[in-house]
């Protein structure tokens, strides 16, 4: 009786869960030029250590697309998409999960081509070792050499080479890789299985320090408010003490709350909300962090970039970064140095094109809190997004020695060095600092849509500030609408409807930069439309490519 319970289908299962639970992850990530082989090789590894179902593998045996030299291109295990299988080429990054007696792997295959080097990036970001491959008719190629660079920018302490394509020289295409050959018997090392089976993995990180960058704050009634997030690093139990960023507040956490009720700890990558002991006000992208350890706090810091747009970085120009939870407006104030990936010299450079690498100061227009992407990968890294067209434009990893006094062209004391001190601020110089001119959209009445543009357009890196309430009227009105164009702000209004004059003298204020919802009948009831008309008005009000020339105007 008890031995045919402990053989149960469901026993079996879960010895079989505790077992997998048990075996070690490695993580890692492909590299190298275009057609050197990745996907090829990743097929391979998930075939000969059967982690292909038969169904896929009989739907590539059929597949009309073979550009390999035997009866399977194992490429097209990895390959999905459309594109690449008709290019030949990895576009996107794949991962594939397979596993051994001795170890469980995630594979990130990622593209070759230059022009997808920040899917490279992405792929590379999460692995613990990469394994760069070179095409052995080829030689390393500058992309490999790129591929190599990033993966050390990354932090990938394990790197793997292997060299490809060895059946054009006078051996197989397999030598090596899942099975010992004996046709090299001038290599006396592992394979490439038992390379990844056996290679130390990294340390936890569970005794890192605490980061919690707040998503949301959830509050479904008013007994309950909690902050929603994912643990960057280390862990958290109920009782112990955090400080709030950016107030600097010390609280405790009460409870660690999740779908499936209270847990007595969390630790790295989970998802969680966290009821505290006090009422703190935190909102999207500010941080809890542990009180012993506490990150840095700062509008500078210096950090080494991978531009990955044609359009390459400009000094001076305004571009939003998306850091943790955190998104707000970045310039890059001086390039230390741009790396010469061949021969890994530090030349000087006052721009970087696309696929360059280089050493660049940032300012942000509000503190972020980070630490070095040496001791954090979540906390240390950023992506810098261009704002007019929303695309991803380089991605960055924040250095080690970040101090105030290091950063260029900043003076010891920026109040007393300052020469313009007696000059007042134009509302050209705030319109410049923003990255677009203030406006004035109409919402009468309609207060719930003005709520929801006013948290979208702020987090699209917009100032915008939204006027509801009902009192707010006359010469209230009129003065508070000054205040906002002058502080550059883009005004939502939703208070009670206004009269034509009204409307007239408001939009006059604001240059005609003026957009009035009620006029548009066919906006009054689609929120929708509306929203993507208010969002087209905000882009329509951005800065082009320079900002406004500013007239010093000395009194
Ligand atoms: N002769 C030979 N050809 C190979 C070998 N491995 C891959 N190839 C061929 O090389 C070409 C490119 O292979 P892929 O695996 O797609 O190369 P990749 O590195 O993934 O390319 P991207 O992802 O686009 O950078 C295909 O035609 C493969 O059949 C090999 O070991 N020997
Ligand atoms: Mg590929």
């Amino acid at each position: 009786m008890i031995s045919s319970v402990k053989n149960s289908p469901h026993s079996v299962f879960s010895d079989f869960l505790v077992q997998d639970l048990n075996t070690e992850l490695l993580r890692f990530t492909t590299a190298g030029s275009v057609d050197d082989g990745k996907s090829t090789l990743i097929g391979r590894l998930l075939h000969d250590s059967k982690a292909v179902y038969e169904d896929q593998l009989a739907s590539v045996k059929k597949s009309r697309i073979n550009r390999s030299t035997g009866p399977v291109d194992f490429s097209l295990l990895t390959d999905g998409l459309r594109a690449e299988r008709e290019q030949g080429i990895t576009i996107d990054v794949a991962y594939r999960y397979f596993a051994t007696a001795r170890r469980k792997f995630i594979i990130a295959d990622t593209p070759g081509h230059e022009q997808y080097t920040r899917n490279m990036a992405t792929g590379a970001s999460t692995a613990d070792l990469a394994v760069i491959l070179i095409d052995g008719t080829k030689g390393l190629l500058p992309q490999t050499r790129r591929h190599a660079f990033i993966a050390s920018l990354l932090g990938i302490s394990n790197v793997l080479a292997a060299v490809n394509k060895m059946d054009l020289a006078e051996y197989r295409e397999d030598d090596n890789v899942v099975d010992r050959s004996n046709r090299m018997p001038w290599y006396d090392g592992p394979t490439l299985l038992e390379h990844l089976e056996t290679v130390p993995l990294p340390e936890k990180d569970s005794l890192q320090a605490f980061r919690f960058p707040v998503q949301t704050v959830i509050r479904p009634d008013a007994t309950f408010r909690g902050f929603a997030g994912r643990i960057a690093s280390g862990a958290i139990h109920p009782g112990d003490s955090v400080v709030a960023l950016p107030s600097g507040r010390k609280t405790r956490v009460r409870s660690i709350v999740t779908y499936d009720g209270e847990l007595p700890q969390a630790s790295s990558s989970m998802s969680v909300t966290l009821q505290l002991d006090e009422e703190i006000d935190l909102s999207r992208g500010d941080m809890l962090v542990s009180p012993g350890h506490l990150p840095k706090v700062s509008r500078k810091f210096h950090a080494k970039v991978v531009w990955l747009h044609g359009k390459s970085l400009e000094l001076g120009r305004t571009y939003l970064v998306k850091h943790t939870a955190r998104q707000t407006k970045i310039r890059a104030l001086h390039i230390r140095h741009r790396v010469d990936i061949s021969t890994l010299a530090e030349d000087p450079a006052t721009r970087l094109e696309m696929n360059e690498i280089g050493s660049v100061e940032f300012e942000t227009h509000v503190p972020l809190f980070f630490d070095p992407y040496s001791s954090n990968r979540t906390t240390g890294s950023f992506i810098l997004i261009d704002a007019a067209t929303n695309a991803t434009v380089g991605a960055g990893m924040i250095q080690e020695d970040v101090t105030a006094t290091e950063i260029a062209g900043e003076p010891e004391n920026e109040f007393a060095a300052s020469a313009v001190d007696e000059i007042p601020v134009a509302p050209e110089e705030r319109y410049a600092r923003h990255g677009h001119f203030p406006g004035v959209v109409l919402l009468e009445g309609r207060a719930a849509l003005a709520e929801r543009l006013e948290r979208f357009l702020f987090d699209l890196g917009f100032e915008v500030l939204n006027l509801t309430r009902p009192e707010l009227s006359g010469d209230a009105l009129d003065l508070a609408i000054r205040v906002a164009r002058s502080a550059g702000f883009i005004v939502l209004y939703s208070g009670d409807s206004l009269t034509g004059e009204t409307k007239h003298r408001i939009a006059l204020q604001f240059d005609n930069r003026f957009l009035d919802i009620a006029a548009a009948p066919e906006l009054r009831l689609d929120k929708e439309q509306a929203v993507r008309h208010v969002r087209a008005f905000a882009q329509s009000l951005k800065f082009v490519d320079e900002p406004p020339k500013i007239q010093q105007k000395v009194n």
